[in-house]
């Protein structure tokens, strides 16, 4: 078993295996988060009870089809324990790269507030260092999005306004995204601050310190980071 689904699939469901009964779940984003949500779906139709705050509504739509029943954070101020997918994974420190699909602030918000946050990816999500082939996401506000910019790629990056055809790409807060190609990010905290620092930034796809453990799907059986 090595085809990218395959792997991812078999990531997902290992992490599904630390959803317990009475959980309150971050439900995550992406192609190898929806895969965790059929596995969750599958217990739930088992006797599981479980309730889950979703990252995307494109998530709240997936959860809604597959009867994971959905709550908030009028309800629950922290969360017992989310699953979640990665763009890229540093290998030694466990910072990774979000927000290919778009939810990255959510995703955030949310990881920060869960007890335990376990990422499920295949094994091409590994790196050495982030960065390269793999742009990191910034959600930015939408008015003065060039101004905002030209402040990006001031700090040393190629900056792309992510685009849905001929329009600006719109998140699920109403944000817009600028991707951002860095050769190699040796310094993932400081990247962080200089962006965040900068007006009209709202968030990065850098998330540091926030996976308590990474579950890569590899041909010959899981990893666990
Ligand atoms: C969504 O905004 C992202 O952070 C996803 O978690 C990430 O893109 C992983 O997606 P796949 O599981 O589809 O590779």
């Amino acid at each position: 078993m090595n085809d990218t689904t395959s792997l991812k699939r078999l990531a997902a469901e290992e992490a599904v295996a630390e959803v317990e009964d009475g959980m309150v779940l971050g439900l995550g984003s992406g192609s190898t988060s929806a895969l965790a949500l059929e596995a969750i779906a599958r217990r739930i139709r088992s006797g599981l009870r479980v309730a889950g705050i979703a990252t995307s509504e494109r998530t709240a739509g997936l959860a809604d089809r597959l009867g994971i029943p959905l709550t908030g954070f009028d309800r629950h101020r922290r969360l017992d324990l989310t699953i979640d997918g990665a763009d890229q994974v540093e290998r030694a420190t466990r910072t990774l790269i979000k927000g290919g699909g778009g939810a990255l602030l959510r995703e955030k918000i949310v990881a920060a507030a869960s007890d335990r946050v376990v990422i499920a990816v295949d094994q091409s999500k590994l790196a050495d260092r982030l960065g390269g082939a793999v742009a990191l996401p910034v959600e930015v506000v939408s008015f003065g999005w060039q101004a905002t910019q030209e402040k990006i790629a001031a700090i040393g990056c190629a900056t792309a306004l992510r685009t849905d055809g001929a329009r600006p790409f719109v998140t699920d807060g109403g944000n817009y995204i600028i991707d951002c190609a860095i050769a190699e990010i040796a310094d993932p905290l400081g990247l962080d601050a200089a962006l965040c620092a900068i007006p009209g930034v709202i968030a990065t796809g850098l998330f540091i310190g926030l996976a308590t453990v990474v579950i890569v799907g590899c041909p010959g059986g899981v990893e666990r980071l």
